[in-house]
């Protein structure tokens, strides 16, 4: 049996592993660069549901197929949801959309992760091609721009090493500890920064004119709004100095840049705007197109891979889903009770739904909702390929052991097509269908072949092939009320998946003591959690990572404006002691 195979985890890096002796060791070269991060380094050690369930009790997986099919046949089909998460990156995934969408129930869009940023990068360049790994590698200077590599993304850092450093986020990283400039920025308030650093480039004469002429005319009416802004104000409003402006532009003056940017920016309902400002500021730089420069967020994963499997069907927004107006809700890969945002929202919404279907891994608060539990394999015992959305790899990700229990999303199609009379390939023939994206390096490994490794040489892919600046945008008021959420990932778990946190995190300056229980509070809903104390925070924010029970009672399910996307961070919030 081929042992190499690679972590299926929803992450930047898509590391590759050998599977040996019953153990996941990474791959040596490439870039996996020798090490996992602990969620695979543990994996074994988490437990997997191994037995199916119906309204509580154990059944086979042949009854619980059967119940299934019976649950399908007493929906009508537009009353039939498939929600559907990204628990696992495998292109394989999507078998299972491709039988729900065949058969005419509803599939889902929108984003609960990168899709306002995604809309922002759209709305000017007209596509989302990333700058990857390979080409950060070769710049001088690395702005991580609400990216926390040492915890999501850590494979980065072995090629950042050597460079220049520079980091905006309100939290005080461990990346900005060490950073050559680090803005420790209030929340929702970079789109500020990005247009006072465009500002500041044209009073300083230091934009890329002839770049600029070619390439996106309209950079004077950009340079005009953002003179719309009160530099001191606007400054003092969002906490960096005009020091701080100057040595920004000093460190990255003549050098290859690469902005690095996370999700963090743009967990607001503006935060397409928010990614388009910064991509502004890299356009007047002249940083597209060239080796070593450029803006790396979160690409498609599936860029350049156009998908074997049938998605045409109706949709309906992930994020505020009106879950009670479906009879059957098949759930595979996420933990929409616990991930998606207004908890209360959700929990209303499902409970009025005749058939909830879980398909996944480990308990949760989805499972324990569920009328049918259906266990999936895990990736070591299923076949599956995978592409990042950091990196131009793709790794064939076989099956490199067997266990006696779960289904795979294969398989689970397979009956599904079969019982409902709706075609289906074999699955060596998607694999392989999906193998012909790829092409073999020198080193051995493979990539995307049409994938580019430095996009937006000569032109951007809008209508008129310029660079689409923002034409307005709304103004700060200036005024600050209540606490600023900040809801980042956890070194500990992968969003709900493995050990899951359970504090809030506190600036001592706020007078909390350590371990008291608080209540903390926003416009949706509360939360009670016990406090953690945390200078690395500043004094006007409240951090509460991914995953921990309870934090998305207090998020908005209102979608950003762009991009159909959640807002986690949009709501403010205010803390009492219990
Ligand atoms: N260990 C671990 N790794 C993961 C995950 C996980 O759950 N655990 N999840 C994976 C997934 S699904 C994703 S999408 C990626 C995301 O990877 P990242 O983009 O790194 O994700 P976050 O931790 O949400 O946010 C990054 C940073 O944004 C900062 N931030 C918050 N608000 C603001 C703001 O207003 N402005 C600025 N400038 N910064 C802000 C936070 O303090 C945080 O340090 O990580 C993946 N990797
Ligand atoms: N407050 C707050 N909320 C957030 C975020 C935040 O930062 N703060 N982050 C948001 C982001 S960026 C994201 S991406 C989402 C993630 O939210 P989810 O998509 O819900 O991700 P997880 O919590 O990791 O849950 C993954 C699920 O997939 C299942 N699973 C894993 N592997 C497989 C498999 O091979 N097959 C099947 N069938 N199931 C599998 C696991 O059992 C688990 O139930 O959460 C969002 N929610
Ligand atoms: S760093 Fe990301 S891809 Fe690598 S093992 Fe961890 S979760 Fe998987
Ligand atoms: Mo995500």
């Amino acid at each position: 049996m081929n042992n190499n195979t690679a972590c299926p985890l929803d992450c930047f890096d898509a590391c590759e592993i050998v599977y040996e002796n019953d153990k996941i060791t990474p791959k040596k070269n490439g870039h996996t660069n020798g090490f996992l991060c602990p969620h695979l380094n543990h994996y074994k050690k988490f437990t997997h549901i191994t037995k199916p369930r119906y309204n509580g009790e154990e059944i086979t997986m042949d009854e619980a197929l059967l119940r299934l099919k019976e649950m399908i046949e007493d929906s009508n089909k537009d009353e039939i949801l498939h929600y559907k998460g990204n628990g696992n990156f495998g292109l394989m995934q999507d078998v299972t959309s491709h039988f729900f969408a065949s058969y005419g129930a509803t599939l889902t869009d929108g984003s609960l992760c990168d899709g306002a940023g995604e809309a922002g990068i759209i709305k000017g360049r007209g596509s989302n091609k990333n700058m990857p790994l390979s080409e950060i590698s070769k710049s001088d200077v690395v702005i991580i721009w609400g990216r926390n590599p040492h915890i999501t993304n850590s494979h980065l850092l072995p090629v950042i090493k050597d460079k220049k450093i520079i980091v905006i986020d309100p939290v005080k990283t461990k990346i900005a500890s060490s950073a050559d400039l680090y803005i420790q920025i209030k929340p929702h308030t970079d789109i500020l920064l990005a247009f006072m650093l465009s500002r500041f480039l044209h009073i300083e004469g230091n934009y890329d004119e002839k770049y600029l002429e070619k390439i996106a005319n309209e950079y004077e009416e950009y340079y005009e709004l953002s003179q719309t802004l009160r530099i001191k104000k606007t400054l003092d409003f969002i906490d960096v100095t005009l020091g701080q402006i100057g040595d920004f532009l000093g460190l990255i003056e003549d050098k290859k840049v690469a902005i690095v940017c996370g999700v963090g920016i743009q967990k607001y309902r503006d935060g397409a705007d928010v990614m388009q400002a910064i991509d502004a500021f890299a356009v007047n730089l002249g940083l597209f197109g060239k080796e070593g420069c450029g803006v790396a967020y979160l690409g498609n994963s599936k860029e350049a891979i156009s998908s074997p499997f049938n998605t045409k069907a109706k949709k309906v927004s992930k994020v505020d889903t009106k879950f009670s107006k479906f009879k059957t809700v098949f759930i595979q890969g996420t933990n929409p009770l616990s991930q998606m945002p207004d908890s209360f929202r959700v929990i209303k919404e499902i409970s009025s739904v005749k058939n909830i279907v879980y398909f996944g891994l480990e308990e949760n608060e989805s499972s324990a909702m569920a009328h049918l539990v259906i266990p999936a394999k895990n990736f070591l015992y299923k076949n599956d390929i995978r592409t990042s959305y950091s990196h131009n790899a793709i790794i064939n990700m076989p099956r490199v052991a067997e266990c006696d229990y779960g289904i795979s999303e294969y398989d689970l199609s397979a009956y599904l097509c079969n019982s409902f009379n709706v075609k289906l390939k074999s699955e060596a023939e998607y694999i392989e269908y999906f193998k012909s994206f790829g092409a073999k390096r020198e080193d051995g490994s493979w990539h995307v072949k049409d994938r580019e490794e430095i996009p937006y040489k000569d032109s951007f892919d809008t209508d008129t092939k310029k660079f689409a600046f923002l034409e307005e945008f709304d103004k700060p008021e200036y005024k600050d009320k209540g606490l600023y959420l900040i809801t980042s990932k956890s070194y500990k778990s992968q969003n709900s998946q493995f050990n899951r946190e359970e504090n809030v995190y506190l600036n001592s300056s706020l007078g909390f003591k350590e371990d008291e229980l608080v209540n903390i509070s926003s416009s949706i809903g509360n939360v009670k959690l016990k406090v953690k104390i945390n200078n690395n925070l500043r004094d006007d924010c409240v951090l509460i990572y991914s995953g921990t029970k309870g934090v998305n009672a207090l998020t908005t399910s209102l979608p950003s404006f762009f991009g159909k996307s959640a807002a986690y961070q949009e709501e403010k919030v205010e803390i009492n002691r219990c």
